[in-house]
């Protein structure tokens, strides 16, 4: 079985090169993956697999735009489109100096089984830009905005491809992508999701991925008789998944004792609390400044420069700001400090060495593409309310995501079990592979 795997993932090094992260989570799937096709006689012969990491198309553009000193900017714009077996491409758009073909390339990979495992027909896609939102004026923003629209307008359709936000993607962004993607359409169709409320936007989809990780985490702890209530939980990031991370794990009785941004992170021994997680909000989404101004407003927190916040002892970790963000030794840390569970909020967080470090010492681990579905469950809801002309309450969103995650953890377990523990990584793998690979089996070779 080794040679086999290791066969296949020398056959996709080779056809590309110099993309790491798409290796590495192309690797993780394969060591789970190729393992069932070889048990399952549908499957084998297939070339399933290999026909999942080739994108169905890729598009990459100029954006040239002009900054508020009238200077010409370039920067480069990508959309992946990976898989249609079971819907129209899905997946965010990140805007930051990081993007490039081997981060996207990963990005809409796990998006494939990601949205596989939501239940709902939505294909895999990711795209975005090299871009960098930090200390852009508004108007630079929307200029770049409008530019990038001006292109990918072509490619996107609500029956064809519906991006939404990811990293330095927010609100704003997907205001004026969708502004520009109306102009150039003129129709009023639910093309992006994430969109404002009094415009086709979902209730909950702000809050959809934190929440959505928490009550993923939640039914991984209560399958062990544990629960969130009196906990340590140490956060990483204070984007949109770190912030609502830490508003529902507050709201389970936890104590969240770290937030974080590229610069450091900050620890709060008392724990941030409702009205401390509200000044952040305001800090990070209104004024767009750095996480080190929380100490200035609290003084017994401090703010450690330049480190992952995964030395603080915790019983849970929620990893919510970006790939590879947590290593082998952070893994050794976390464990010997006596963590419990670990709910990946970004994608890829963990590096393989500390996932099987997790795995070898029986920690609960949950894998992003399961535990962070939350958010685009609800863009998937987002659509189907757009579809129907029509608006759920905020209860019956937060219901039907409740339902999702549940759903989706139980989908592991059915498919993750091995004595004596759960493997959710196995799970989340095998599970979203089925449904996409039946699908393509149905409908040939394409
Ligand atoms: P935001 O842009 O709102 O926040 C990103 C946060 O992560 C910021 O605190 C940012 O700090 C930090 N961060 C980004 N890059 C780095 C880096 N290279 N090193 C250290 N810290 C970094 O993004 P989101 O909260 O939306 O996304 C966070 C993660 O969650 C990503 O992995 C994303 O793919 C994933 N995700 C997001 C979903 C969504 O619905 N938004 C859905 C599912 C997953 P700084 O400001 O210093 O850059
Ligand atoms: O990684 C992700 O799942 C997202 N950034 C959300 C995608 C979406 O279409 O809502």
């Amino acid at each position: 079985m080794e040679k086999i795997i290791q066969q296949f993932l020398d056959d996709v090094h080779r056809r590309n090169q110099n993309e790491p992260e798409f290796l590495q989570a192309v690797s993780e799937v394969a060591e789970n993956v190729l393992p069932y096709i070889v048990a399952n006689d549908i499957y084998y012969g297939q070339n399933i697999l290999l026909r999942m990491v080739e994108p169905e198309r890729v598009v990459s553009f100029r954006v040239a735009w002009i900054d508020d000193q009238e200077q010409i900017q370039v920067n480069r714009g990508y959309r992946i489109e990976m898989n249609s077996a079971i819907g129209p491409y899905k997946g965010g758009l990140r805007f930051h100096p990081s993007v490039n073909l081997s981060v996207l390339k990963f990005l809409a990979f796990e998006q494939i089984f990601k949205n596989s495992l939501t239940t709902l027909p939505m294909g895999g896609g990711k795209g975005g830009s090299d871009f960098d939102p930090k200390g852009k004026s508004d108007t630079e923003v929307m200029r770049f905005c409008q530019s990038f629209m001006t292109e990918l307008f072509r490619h996107i359709g609500p029956n064809r491809d519906i991006p939404a936000g990811d990293i330095g993607v927010g609100s704003r962004e997907i205001g004026y992508l969708f502004g520009q993607y109306k102009r150039l359409k003129n129709e009023f169709t639910g093309v992006l999701t994430g969109k404002g409320v009094s415009w086709g936007g979902s209730l909950i989809r702000p809050e959809a991925t934190g929440y959505g990780v928490v009550y993923f985490v939640e039914n991984m702890l209560a399958h062990h008789s544990e629960s969130f209530e009196g906990k340590d939980v140490v956060i990483s990031g204070s984007g949109n998944v770190a912030q609502y991370a830490a508003e529902k794990a507050i709201q389970l009785g936890a104590r969240v004792l770290t937030l974080s941004d590229s610069s450091g992170y900050i620890f709060d021994p008392d724990g941030i609390d409702a009205e401390k997680l509200n000044f952040v909000m305001r800090l990070k989404n209104e004024e767009r400044k750095r996480i080190h101004h929380y100490v200035e407003a609290y003084p017994k927190a401090q703010f450690i420069k330049n480190k992952t916040p995964w030395e603080v002892p915790c019983q849970i970790a929620l990893p919510c700001a970006t790939q590879n963000e947590l290593q082998f030794k952070d893994a050794q840390t976390l464990v010997a400090n006596g963590c419990r569970a670990v709910g990946e909020g970004a994608n890829m967080p963990a590096t393989p060495e500390a996932i099987h470090h997790f795995i070898e010492q029986q920690i609960l681990f949950a894998p992003g593409k399961a535990s962070n579905a939350g958010g685009v469950a609800v863009s998937g809801l987002e659509m189907a309310q757009n579809s129907l002309r029509y608006s759920w309450s905020r209860d019956e969103v937060d219901q039907k995501l409740k339902t999702i995650m549940g759903d989706i953890h139980d989908s592991c377990v059915s498919y993750g079990s091995e004595q004596n523990y759960i493997n959710y990584v196995k799970g989340a793998n095998i599970a979203g592979f089925v449904k996409v690979a039946d699908a393509m089996l149905a409908q040939g070779v394409v």
